[in-house]
């Protein structure tokens, strides 16, 4: 049995989605384990003793925990290869986890500076500080991304809905949270707007209840 546990509009959207297409294709469920983050459900010892890092997402296979986006997704294209989520020949491969690398260690922990500054600066002018130079930063990860948009075809790894596409969605939607208008990204939100409409990215768009323009005029 596989179980994810995942925080609605978390990164956990990435292996949620993949889990989606793979139910799609082989008939394969998975049982879906909310974590209320705003509650700090992922602090609570039951969790922790699943994950001591006290972080989604978090797959369970045959009661074994696997935690970090990466890993889990490697093993869930490995276990289906089927479900096309990551290239199958290994230069594509390669070139997708250099991408998948870069959204999990750089745009990622960018937003994170962004959204829990106060975990990088003590003062309010200094997490003030920080959040302004990561907003810069995210921006100018989400241009990059939108230039990989530009080239989809129609996804960014070409013929397949992959983990890179659905991360970026996510990262879309964190930039709407942190004041980046989606529409000053056209391409970049159009593309998001086709992905959001495939079945898998819907269905777990509507279990997490989560709403695709977060916007906000900072
Ligand atoms: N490197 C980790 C990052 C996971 C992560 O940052 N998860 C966030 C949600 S996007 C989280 O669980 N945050 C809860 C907290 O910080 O308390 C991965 O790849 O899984």
């Amino acid at each position: 049995m596989i179980e994810l546990y995942y925080g609605p509009g978390a990164c956990s959207f990435v292996p949620h989605v993949g889990l989606e297409a793979i139910k799609a294709a082989t008939g394969e469920g998975f049982e879906p384990r909310p974590v209320k983050l705003h509650k700090g459900e992922q602090h609570l010892p039951e969790y922790l003793a699943l994950n001591p890092l006290g972080l989604v997402p978090l797959l369970v296979v045959d009661g074994k925990p696997l935690s970090q986006i990466i890993a889990i997704c490697d093993y869930l294209d490995r276990r289906c290869p089927q479900a096309g989520l990551l290239p199958a020949t290994l230069w594509q491969r390669a070139e997708a986890m250099s991408t998948f690398a870069w959204m999990n260690n750089t745009v990622h922990p960018t937003f994170t500076h962004i959204f829990r500054s106060q975990n990088f600066a003590e003062s309010e002018a200094a997490q003030a500080e920080v959040k302004q130079i990561a907003q810069k930063k995210f921006r100018s990860h989400l241009e990059r991304i939108q230039g990989m948009a530009e080239k989809a075809a129609p996804y960014l790894l070409g013929d397949k809905l992959s983990f890179i596409d659905a991360y970026a969605l996510v990262f879309l939607r964190w930039g709407g949270l942190a004041g980046i208008d989606p529409a000053s990204l056209p391409t970049y939100k159009a593309y998001v707007d086709r992905l959001a409409a495939m079945a898998p990215v819907a269905a777990a768009i509507a279990r997490e209840g989560i709403k695709l323009d977060t916007y906000q005029v900072k």
